[in-house]
């Protein structure tokens, strides 16, 4: 018995380490978070929405069923013509605002911690396009689009409608900071590991940021309504070692380098050279 349970346990845990990073069947609840940004709010939903909304739900039901019961026809022939209870009336005020209060304190705390963006080791831009992200690093003068994999050209692996063609990197443990705009309409940049998710407006840059804390490929999704292919531009960032992320930008510099072509435009420099 002990053993059946043994391997009903570790079945388990490998599926759901396997699958943490992108979202899976059935799945309630959230993503294993990947930056500490994220563990506060896994947290604060965990240990103090949770609870609350249970224990409000259990007693809300109990009252229902008590008066049901209690005070059902059969037993109350004639009816009670109480209207107020200035005691009860103060409680079923207070306890509610308390229970707020109680509930605002963390939640603040985690939207200043959200807010207050530390000193960038690493800058990307997000620009939202119908329907495919484009990102720039602008320190590093390279920029490229990122368009979703068809499902015909997936290769092992590789996920249905979050994979795409040119992915993101960051290094491990350090601050990157997201610079969010559009294009053309509202889009949203939404990472559920990293804890990150803001509108993408035209005419505005947006900024958020996150630490990834463990290396692996993580998987986000346009987040706001954006027409017909919205559910088409998948967001994918590689968080790796920072050896290997030096690699990726020594090649990306040859591949994605941009050019100033006037009129504070920047264009992937390989594109002019297809063009010409
Ligand atoms: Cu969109």
């Amino acid at each position: 018995m002990t053993n059946i349970f043994k391997i009903i346990s570790l079945l388990f845990l490998t599926s759901s380490s396997l699958l943490a990073d992108q979202p899976k069947n059935w799945q309630l609840g959230f993503q294993d978070p990947a930056s500490t940004g994220m563990e506060s709010i896994v947290w604060f939903h965990d240990y103090m929405l949770l609870p609350v909304t249970t224990a409000i739900t259990v007693f809300v039901l109990f009252l229902i069923l008590y008066a049901c019961i209690k005070f059902r026809a059969s037993k109350n022939k004639v009816a009670s013509t109480t209207s107020h209870n200035t005691t009860i009336e103060v409680l079923w005020t207070l306890i509610p605002c308390l229970i707020l209060i109680v509930l605002a304190v963390p939640s603040f705390k985690l939207l200043y911690e959200q807010d207050t963006i530390p000193k960038a080791d690493i800058t990307i831009k997000a620009v939202g396009y119908q329907w495919y992200w484009g990102y720039e690093y602008p320190d590093e003068n390279i920029g490229f689009d990122s368009y979703m994999v068809d499902e015909k050209d997936l290769k092992a692996n590789q996920p249905r409608l979050l994979t795409v063609d040119n992915e993101i990197y960051v290094p491990v443990n350090k601050v990157v900071k997201v610079l969010i705009t559009a294009n053309d309409v509202l889009h949203a940049w939404a990472l559920p590991s990293f804890g990150v998710k803001r509108d993408a407006i035209p005419g505005r840059i947006n900024e958020t940021w996150f630490k990834a804390e463990k290396t692996g490929t993580f998987y986000g999704q346009c987040s706001e309504l954006c027409g017909i292919k919205h559910a088409f531009m998948p967001i994918t960032v590689n968080v790796v070692t920072e050896d290997e992320y030096a690699t990726w930008l020594n090649d990306a510099k040859q591949k994605f380098a941009l050019e100033d072509i006037g009129s504070n435009i920047k264009v992937v420099k390989n594109q002019i050279k297809k063009l010409n």
